[in-house]
């Protein structure tokens, strides 16, 4: 069993769904965001920490085993904030990870590293970035930090490009991007029990009738994802309109991601 797991972003929505799931993965979880977080219960700490804190960064990764690391700006934004949440923090969790021996990451990268990417495309890790917004530039730095990290001093990654996770899909697109709380804690596990990973990129998806990603190639991680989208269908496509199929939110994976303009215009 591994003795401190790191969750950054713990106040958050994934936070909170994996605070609750990794209980009693580890014998410590080590809980961190720059929100105020709920006190710590058994086997936890709590530590509000910047991420974009270089020292403070360098503290919180000493004595951990993994991490998983959702702390950062979760949309589009303007650049300046970005470049502190998630360039400057992502950093700055690397290179604690380095200096205090962390052995594997889960970075959550985000499907709008290739929202550009039509609809019609069926993608596998070998398909080329194409973000689809300054956000989702922020994740294809993390992908490569990643990878850096790992060819150079051995920190292994799993950079998941989760679609959207939430309690239940919340439009047409999500039925094929959705991944269940359920599938994203039996991942997280799937990912720290995995004898080795290397600089794994992947999907983070449910097993959706209607995917655009392949994970074939991350198989070997034994993950089986056990919901899909079928049962939200009929009460999705009644809720929502048909689309557009000229419309470029419809067009791209990304959809309004994608389809709006420039966020500092
Ligand atoms: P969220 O916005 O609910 O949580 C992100 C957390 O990061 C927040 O609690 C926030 O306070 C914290 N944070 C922001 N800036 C920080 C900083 N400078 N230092 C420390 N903490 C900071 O987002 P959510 O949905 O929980 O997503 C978690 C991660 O997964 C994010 O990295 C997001 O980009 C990624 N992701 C999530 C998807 C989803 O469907 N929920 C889809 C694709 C990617
Ligand atoms: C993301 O990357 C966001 O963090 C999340 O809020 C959703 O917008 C999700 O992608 C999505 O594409 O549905």
């Amino acid at each position: 069993m591994m003795k401190r797991l790191l969750i950054t972003g713990a106040a958050g929505g994934l936070g909170k769904i994996c605070r609750e799931g990794m209980k009693g993965y580890a014998d410590v979880i080590r809980l961190s965001d720059i929100a105020p977080m709920d006190p710590a219960g058994p086997n936890e700490e709590v530590v509000q920490c910047d991420l974009s804190d270089r020292a403070a960064v360098i503290e919180l990764t000493k004595d951990v085993d993994g991490i998983i690391h959702l702390g950062g700006i979760s949309i589009e934004a303007a650049f300046d904030d970005l470049l502190q949440a998630n360039l400057a923090g992502t950093y700055n969790l690397y290179e604690g990870a380095r200096q205090n021996g962390v052995k594997r990451v889960m970075f959550a990268s985000s499907n709008h590293a290739i929202g550009f990417h039509k609809r019609t495309e069926r993608l596998d890790e070998t398909a080329r970035l194409r973000p689809d917004s300054l956000y989702g530039v922020t994740k294809c730095y993390g992908e490569a930090v990643a990878s850096y990290y790992y060819d150079k001093f051995d920190v292994e990654t799993v950079s998941v490009r989760i679609g959207s996770c939430f309690e239940k899909p919340r439009d047409r697109r999500m039925l094929s991007t959705w991944m269940s709380p359920r599938d994203f804690i039996s991942l997280m596990k799937a990912i720290f029990d995995a004898p080795m990973t290397g600089n794994l990129v992947m999907y983070g998806v449910s097993d959706n009738k209607s995917t655009w990603w392949s994970n074939e190639h991350a198989k070997f991680l034994g993950w089986h994802p056990q919901d899909n989208t079928e049962q939200f269908r009929d009460e999705i496509e009644a809720a929502f309109p048909e689309e557009d199929r000229h419309d470029p939110a419809v067009i791209y994976q990304g959809g309004m991601y994608a389809a709006r303009g420039h966020f500092e215009d």
